[in-house]
């Protein structure tokens, strides 16, 4: 079954050395924060240091731009599979689920309950080999459904609010819960390091528990189509340019001039051209 057909797809990367750097920079961080000895694999830690950590190691993450690099050093990939002008987003989350830690966990949901576009596409780099009882779990086809196919049930979460240090880490305060029914039709993408697996945004994914022994390192890079229509008014900053076209390109520069084509190409995202 094809990308189209079932959501998702999984995918060597052509060049993952960065993913291997980065590995190897957050296993030393995350040594220097707790014991020489963790690892990646072995590491557990109490809530409330764990949920500093995390802030702490996703700041150096991104202050390494090592998102956006990842994706770049795959572009004839995604200029490929998506086309040939794309945007990659700039500071995307370090996820970070221990075993047997269910509030790790943000839950089964479609990134286009909250605001995301089906034209966006998540790419999951795992930072560890991800066995099936640890995995993130898809529903194959769900992309293709629309947005009432999925009823959901929103509630306030008693430990997530508004701005918190965990809201930062990419979990939700007012999540949209899915049926429990679909736990059933749910596939988990098992994963090796120098893999990823890519889906759409209207996918149903997610996890509720790492069931395994090893914990999960991973971050999920959205890209897109940079003149997709899709309106980020609200979210201005959350994506750069990856690549663009020569006719782009030139495109760019009749209407903004070379000086200011860097900014205008942020702006073209979501509007089109303005004399
Ligand atoms: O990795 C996870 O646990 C969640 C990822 C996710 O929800 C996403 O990429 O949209
Ligand atoms: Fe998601």
């Amino acid at each position: 079954m094809t990308f189209y057909e079932k959501g998702w797809m999984v995918f060597d990367l052509p060049d993952s050395r960065l993913v291997f750097e980065a590995r190897e920079f957050l296993e030393r961080e995350l040594k220097k924060k707790t014991t020489p000895n963790t690892s990646l694999e072995s590491y557990m830690c109490e809530d409330e240091k764990h949920t500093a950590l995390q802030i702490e190691l996703t700041r150096l993450y991104r202050e390494n731009r090592f998102g956006p690099r990842i994706i770049q050093a795959q572009l004839p990939f995604f200029r490929d599979f998506l086309g040939p002008d794309l945007s990659v987003q700039s500071n995307p989350y370090l996820r970070i689920t221990r075993p047997g830690k269910p509030q790790d966990n943000i839950g089964y949901h479609r990134d286009t309950f909250y605001g995301g576009s089906p034209y966006e596409l998540s790419v999951l780099i795992p930072f560890v080999d991800i066995e099936p009882e640890s995995a993130l779990k898809i529903l194959p086809g769900s992309h293709l459904a629309p947005q009432e196919a999925y009823p959901t049930e929103q509630v306030v979460s008693e430990e997530v609010t508004k701005g918190s240090a965990k809201h930062q880490l990419g979990f939700l305060y007012a999540p949209k819960l899915m049926r429990p029914g679909i736990e059933k039709e749910m596939v988990p993408i098992p994963l090796k390091v120098g893999q990823g697996l890519l889906f759409s945004l209207a996918a149903v994914h997610g996890s509720l528990i790492n069931g395994g022994k090893v914990a999960r390192w991973s971050s999920d890079i959205r890209v897109m189509p940079a003149f997709a229509p899709v309106d980020l008014s609200a979210r201005p900053d959350y994506y750069e340019p990856l690549c663009r076209s020569p006719l782009t390109q030139a495109a760019c520069e009749y209407f903004y001039g070379k000086e200011r084509r860097e900014s205008v190409e942020l702006e073209l995202c979501d509007a089109a051209p303005r004399k």
